[in-house]
């Protein structure tokens, strides 16, 4: 067997130049740590954009870069600021991105953008192409990259390609719009094994092949030419131990190990003992629900006046894609509305809202899932979102409560939340008086249920479950051919 080697847009190292010189510090996200497991020792390599373009990276400082990421067995997609413009800030984020997740008004459809986002698929493929050997699997990741897979077929039809989304596919109806959509199905169909985090979103996408492109299809088997193409659901798992461990870690701390923001909550919880602290952590991204969570937030203070000056929501908001109009326009209106909200409802006691506008460092993540009565995580639209199970696996003595979004690809597995509607008010308001009453053996059970299952299907099972199921497609392929 070949070496695999792992092609996303950005890679699991960051680089930082400093002092004149470079290093490369390995990423903490979610696809990162998952494919650890398949990303391991000299027999595979990770291909992606290094994140600085063409024009930020001094000249002599090129060769130690690649130095850098060969360390981490990584090598880089060189990108000049205009077609960083063009495929990510334009066709990946204005375009796709708002398009699969159903803010169909926000996408833009702009020939020049998709332009680049071909040319740029194509750098890719061809950084595969130049490191692909016989017997090697190749995976690609994510809805930056969808035209790869064909694009590597045309030359290397006889190696092994998987994909997976980590953002929903929409249903026909949405997809349709697209001007592109035919050629965007056939990218993604140069793969042998299609991957989303639901069954949902594979049968939208099996719907839009069908319909689209006419061609048959047999439960998650599409037939194309002399080809079968598998198409199956593989729900994203986290690292759990890493999250548990963490949380036991952190107990043991003691006064003088914990972070600034450790002492401010355990402060905050003795001296307020019967209040609750509800916890919201997003990428400040328009999917995730955070301007409806606050007018939800409005509503329950109206609804349960008694609550006043007994409950905190903390929102962590991390800044993302700000160069995208959406997205400044959404900071603006989050800021209103968290002032307007603080202004009205403040006493000299309380604030209602605590705002943080970073991304924090791992072990303060670590004290806000911990510190947390409730997490309310309710996006408008999510692959999976991760986050949800961070908070559950951290909860070392089961406590805790989860009040999460349905249109989020985790509620599926995650029944034993408070299960909610983002856009229904009412019922929101409702589950967040039911989480800060429900009693602690309740929460317990349900805690219970949702860590074992988390516990088992963890991002390695995930990483492994796809490879394997690949390397089966492959094998079932070549049997179907020589037929
Ligand atoms: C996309 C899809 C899908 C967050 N804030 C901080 C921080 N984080 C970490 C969390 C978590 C990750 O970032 C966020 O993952 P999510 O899944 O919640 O959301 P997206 O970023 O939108 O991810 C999503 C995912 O891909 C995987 O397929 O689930 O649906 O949209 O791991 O812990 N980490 C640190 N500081 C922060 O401030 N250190």
């Amino acid at each position: 067997m070949g070496k695999t080697i792992i092609i996303s847009n950005r890679l699991p190292v960051q680089l930082q130049i400093s002092n004149g010189g470079i290093s490369a510090i390995p990423s903490v996200g979610g696809l990162a740590t998952g494919m650890k497991s398949v990303h391991s020792g000299s027999d595979s390599i990770w291909i992606g954009w290094s994140g600085l373009t063409d024009e930020e990276i001094p000249k002599k400082l090129a060769p130690k870069i690649d130095q850098a990421l060969a360390e981490h067995g990584s090598a880089k997609v060189n990108l000049t600021a205009k077609e960083v413009d063009g495929f990510y800030y334009g066709f990946s984020n204005r375009t796709i991105w708002p398009l699969f997740h159903y803010f169909l008004e926000y996408s833009e459809f702009e020939l020049e953008s998709w332009n680049v986002y071909k040319a740029v698929n194509q750098k890719f493929a061809d950084a595969i192409l130049e490191k692909a050997e016989d017997d090697d699997i190749v995976w690609v990741h994510d809805y930056q990259l969808m035209l790869v897979p064909q694009m590597v077929r045309e030359k290397r039809p006889d190696i092994s390609i998987g994909f997976f989304l980590h953002i929903p596919f929409p249903s026909f109806e949405i997809f349709r719009t697209l001007p592109w959509r035919e050629e965007v199905l056939e990218g993604l169909l140069g793969a042998d094994l299609i991957g989303f985090h639901t069954y949902d979103y594979e049968r939208h996408f099996l719907s839009s092949v069908r319909r689209l492109l006419g061609l048959e299809v047999s439960f998650n088997d599409i037939y194309l030419n002399d080809r079968i193409i598998k198409v199956d659901s593989f729900p994203m798992g986290i690292d759990y131990k890493k999250f548990s461990e963490a949380a036991k870690e952190h107990e043991k701390n003691t006064t003088a190990q914990q972070s600034e923001l450790q002492q401010r909550l355990n402060n905050h919880k003795r001296s307020t003992p019967d209040a609750k602290l509800i916890l919201s952590i997003d990428r400040l991204d328009y999917s995730k629900g955070i301007a409806k969570r606050l007018n939800a937030f409005e509503y329950f203070l109206n609804k349960f006046p008694q609550y006043k000056e007994k409950v905190r929501l903390i929102i962590l908001a991390v800044p993302s894609r700000s160069n995208v109009p959406q997205y400044q326009l959404l900071k603006k209106e989050v800021d209103e509305l968290i002032g307007r909200i603080n202004g009205d409802f403040s006493t000299v006691s309380w604030t209602p809202i605590w705002y943080f506008y970073r991304s924090v460092p791992f072990e303060n993540l670590i004290d806000l899932y911990t510190s947390s009565d409730i997490a309310w995580l309710t996006p408008l639209r999510d692959g999976m979102n991760l986050v949800a199970k961070e908070y559950i696996a951290t909860r070392t003595d089961k406590t805790g409560v989860l009040i999460l979004s349905e249109m989020a690809g985790s509620a599926n597995e995650m029944n034993e939340s408070l299960l909610v509607n983002p856009n229904n008010f009412e019922q929101t308001a409702n589950a967040i008086y039911e989480a800060i009453n429900m009693p602690i053996e309740e929460q317990k059970a349900r805690n219970t249920e949702l860590q074992k299952r988390l516990e088992r299907y963890n991002v390695e099972r995930w990483a492994n479950d796809f490879m394997s199921s690949l390397k089966e497609q492959k094998e079932r392929d070549a049997a179907n051919i020589s037929k």
